[in-house]
């Protein structure tokens, strides 16, 4: 199969609570803040791994998470960071998101991409201590891991890709000389997904696809068009197979034509690629005449072995020059921004605050605490959130909810 494709669901690892706690000595009659920090959770990252070949550890286990930083302790003691956890995937795996964007081709070994990160471990009152604020009593929650859905998707890169006529012969030249076992049959466009063989020739190896059959107009989508040359395109070198049977409607120099004009017209990419001819069912009493009109062309027969030899030797050479001019398509990582900004939406007679850092403002272990209640207030005014209610219609005394919490909107309070 060309496409190995699995969905995962992944949850960064939650961060530990902090935690107020007090030792009391003398002189401080209400003791020394002494409440450590909640660890961080672990990340879930997603990493190109040539040692991998497929992607089916992963419809095995399609649930995986980081884990959990451990919570703060009394005497200073941060908790300890949640395991960060790593993915790794085979060379050549495309990340993508749940609403399609691409975020990660990772075609380079060692190339990753941090899906996920652990939740904040919340902060513990020895991190609150101020010159205004000398025994502080509050502590912060951890935060929760986000989860994702992603789908990974495998594209094996063909060394070389079988281009020619529906009927040409591209499928039992491939299962010839490799292990694929594709169907081939005497009618058009029996392949109608590429399949993909390893060559093995002397000591040397390559991949070789055979793609479904092209047509004149295939780059502007008439037959499999795009969907074909989208498999093309991967390929390092282009074998162009041309069929001198006389059931074939052009005659092997029109093909030749018709094929060189889809894969220029397709892409400026796919012109400069490397392209081999090769006349096929040398065995038939038509090839001879055939190859006489292309005396570059080599001429094999899947049928009786006839020329494969030096013909599969020659499309390695191309391979391996290839691979030396221009070593491996550079993948690349997007980087976006995941935290979501500050939204304020209606949510029956309530206001709900949405966003990460508003949800971080209001995380503290005892909200019923003034002390506590009193910093997210000042927070959430800092972050803008009351300009945002107010914008939004809120009227004093309505409710505002953020995560778990709700309480009553006070326009004034906070405005320090
Ligand atoms: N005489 C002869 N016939 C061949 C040779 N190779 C393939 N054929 C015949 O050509 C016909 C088409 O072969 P396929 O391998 O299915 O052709 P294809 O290019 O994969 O065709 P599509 O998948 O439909 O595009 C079949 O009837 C094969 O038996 C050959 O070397 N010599
Ligand atoms: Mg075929």
């Amino acid at each position: 199969m060309f496409v190995d494709r699995v969905r995962v669901h992944i949850r960064g690892g939650n961060g530990g609570a902090g935690v107020a706690a007090f030792v009391r000595s003398r002189g401080k009659p209400k003791g020394r803040p002494i409440g450590g920090d909640g660890g961080h959770g672990g990340d879930v990252t997603v990493r190109a791994d040539g040692g991998m070949s497929s992607l089916l550890s992963y419809q095995r286990n399609p649930h995986q998470s980081a884990g959990d930083g451990a919570h703060g302790k009394g005497d200073l003691r941060h908790g300890a960071a949640g395991r960060d956890l790593v993915l790794p995937v085979p060379t050549g795996t495309v990340v993508i998101d749940e609403d399609g964007t691409v975020l990660a081709d990772l075609v380079e070994e060692g190339q990753e991409l941090v899906a996920v990160r652990g939740g904040r471990g919340g902060r513990g009152n020895a991190s609150f201590v101020s010159r205004s604020r000398r025994a502080p009593q509050i502590a912060e929650q951890g935060e929760f891991g986000r989860t994702r859905t992603l789908t990974l998707e495998l594209k094996l890169l063909a060394d070389a890709a079988l281009v020619g006529y529906p009927n040409a012969g591209k499928s039992t030249l491939i299962s010839r000389a490799s292990a694929a076992k594709p169907k081939i049959a005497d009618y058009p466009f029996t392949t109608l997904e590429p399949n993909l063989g390893v060559v093995e020739i002397a000591d040397r190896q390559f991949v070789m696809a055979d793609i479904p059959g092209l047509i004149e107009g295939a780059a502007e989508g008439k037959g499999l068009g795009h969907e074909f040359l989208r498999h093309v395109e991967r390929a390092r070198v282009l074998v162009i197979l041309l069929d001198p049977s006389i059931l074939q409607t052009d005659d092997v120099e029109t093909q030749l034509d018709v094929l060189s004009g889809e894969l220029d017209a397709f892409s400026t990419e796919l012109a400069k690629r490397p392209r081999l001819v090769v006349i096929g069912k040398a065995d038939s009493p038509e090839a001879a005449p055939a190859a006489a009109t292309i005396p570059d062309a080599l001429v094999v027969s899947a049928l009786t072995g006839e020329g494969l030899a030096p013909f599969l030797h020659r499309v390695a050479d191309l391979v391996e020059s290839a691979e030396r001019e221009s070593p491996d398509r550079r993948g690349f990582v997007l980087h976006r921004p995941v935290e979501i900004p500050i939204t304020v939406v209606r949510e029956d007679d309530a206001w709900r605050v949405e966003g990460l850092v508003a949800e971080r403002a209001v995380a503290f272990s005892d909200l019923t605490m003034p002390e506590a209640a009193d910093m997210a207030a000042r927070r959430l005014s800092r972050l803008g959130v009351d300009e945002l209610l107010r914008r939004g219609g809120a009227m004093e005394g309505d409710e505002v909810r953020i995560g778990d919490l709700s309480f009553q909107f006070e326009p004034d309070y906070g405005g320090e």
